[in-house]
């Protein structure tokens, strides 16, 4: 895999191990697509694969999914924008991503469906006759109704989402905004152990926070190539000089900016850490074609200079900014090393990220998290040093208190911290999500 993004990530480490198929996109935008899928198989999965053509590709993804849907479930209205044309192409595509799976699916097909390109998917599923059970998961956040609304085809997804058996969201923040938008707008009805009646169907909607495969990001963080890429950066800090981490896809939720201000204000409002601390931030690019996406970029590029510009000397660079991916066993190596990770979104689904840091240190000398409360796993990890990203002072305070911590107090968070991404990790996601599938609604609502 490629490319770095959460849900790939998550989806393909629980797959791995129960078997299925996998059935998405493949990648490709021809502009005659196939009319069926590739398929192939490797160790327990199937993969069926489909093109999407040339011509729908702008409006079902860079459109109506990057630039609608994203900005919008991550409370960015500004940066949202409303176009039925996209809107009708990313419904057209949904109805074909439906047409070519129904063939590969047998009668007693579980189908679970994931994240906000494939809304609408079920919904055609049982326009064209399948009764069986499907889920759906968000890896993003729902966002509150009042910002919902402003979604000119709230209704009809809202309507897509209950053609679901099981709707999952990564926490119980964002049930709740999806069970108060049913309530005020459409007459929903919600009972106990998260049963919906709505649009005259019945299901059930829960909070399944996603985690990640523990066991694997610690093997790959003792792994050799972990180490060579971590002794590589190690070779550059003389005399002890600290590292700090952020590690993200580069897009305007993740708080990058904000982050780079703290860093800033902590070099300004506590000078003994000058010189003792190299922050090294890895923005791995994303969505390059959306113009927001290009922006954000440009705003990190010219704050990166500033700020090396205003705070270097001739033997010490405070900011090191890589604008691409890395393999996640050089990740894993980095976040080992590192004496602080800073994970700072505006607005998160769950983020993995700071999970794979905890998971990959070492636990004679393990690092400090700091950690937005606007982030999903912040109600999940218990021993993250929790911020408001926008409060820079604060933010800049909490550094360098993470910085000096004392090993005792790092030791004694980062067993809490561990213990409670092994409790959540992605077996436990999906194997909670697959019971409540498997399983028919015990409640009912009249
Ligand atoms: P993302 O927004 O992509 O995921 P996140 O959960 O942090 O965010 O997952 C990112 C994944 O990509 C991690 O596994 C990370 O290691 C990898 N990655 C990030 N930057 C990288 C880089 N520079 N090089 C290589 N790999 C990199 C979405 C939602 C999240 C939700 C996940 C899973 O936005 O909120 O947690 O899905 O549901």
């Amino acid at each position: 895999m490629s490319s770095a993004g959460g849900l790939a990530v998550g989806v393909h480490a629980a797959l791995r191990e129960t078997g299925g198929v996998w059935f998405g996109w493949s990648g490709d935008t021809p502009a005659e697509p196939a009319d069926e899928p590739r398929v192939f198989r490797t160790g327990k999965v199937t993969y069926g694969l489909i093109d999407i053509k040339d011509t729908d590709f702008e409006a079902f993804y860079g459109g109506f999914s990057n630039r609608t849907l994203w900005p919008l479930f991550h409370h960015r209205i500004d940066l949202t924008s409303f176009e039925h044309q996209w809107y009708a192409t990313y419904r057209r595509v949904n109805r074909r991503f439906a047409e070519l799976l129904l063939p590969l699916l047998e009668d007693d097909d579980v189908i679970w469906i994931h994240d906000y390109q494939l809304i609408p998917m079920a919904a055609e599923l049982r326009r064209m006759g399948v009764k069986g059970r499907i889920g759906f998961f968000l890896h993003i956040p729902f966002p509150a109704p009042d910002i919902y609304v402003t979604l000119p085809w709230h209704r009809q997804l809202a309507v897509d989402l209950c053609a679901h058996d099981v709707v999952g969201f990564q926490t119980g923040g964002d049930l709740r905004q999806f069970q108060l938008y049913l309530e005020s707008e459409v007459g929903g009805r919600i009972g106990a152990d998260g049963a919906i009646a709505a649009f005259g169907r019945e299901l059930k909607a829960g909070a399944y926070p996603i985690g990640i495969d523990v066991d694997d990001v610690i093997s790959m963080a003792r792994s050799p190539e972990a180490k060579r890429q971590a002794d590589r950066v190690k070779a550059t800090l003389p005399g002890g000089r600290k590292l700090m981490i952020g590690v993200d896809r580069l897009d305007y939720t993740k708080g990058i900016l904000e982050r780079l201000r703290a860093f800033e204000k902590m070099l300004q409002d506590y000078p003994s850490q000058r010189r003792g601390v190299v922050m090294l931030q890895i923005s791995a690019p994303s969505r390059e074609d959306v113009p927001e996406y290009l922006d954000m970029r440009q705003q990190v590029e010219l704050m990166t200079g500033h700020l090396n510009g205003a705070y270097s000397e001739s033997d010490w660079v405070p900011l090191r900014y890589i604008n691409r991916s890395f393999s996640r066993r050089a990740l894993t190596g980095f976040f080992r090393m590192s004496a602080l990770c800073l994970v700072t979104p505006l607005r998160d689904g769950m983020n993995l990220v700071a999970e794979e840091f905890v998971a990959a240190q070492d636990e004679a000398d393990p690092g400090v998290l700091v950690l937005s409360r606007f982030a999903g796993c912040a109600g999940i990890i218990d021993g993250a040093l929790i911020v408001n990203p926008y409060d820079t002072h604060h933010m800049a305070d909490t550094l360098h208190a993470g910085l000096e911590m004392p090993i005792e107090e790092r030791r004694e968070r980062w067993q809490r911290m561990m213990r409670t991404v092994r409790r959540h990790d992605i077996d436990a996601w999906r194997d909670r999500f697959l019971a409540d599938l498997k399983i028919r609604p015990v409640a009912t609502i009249h």
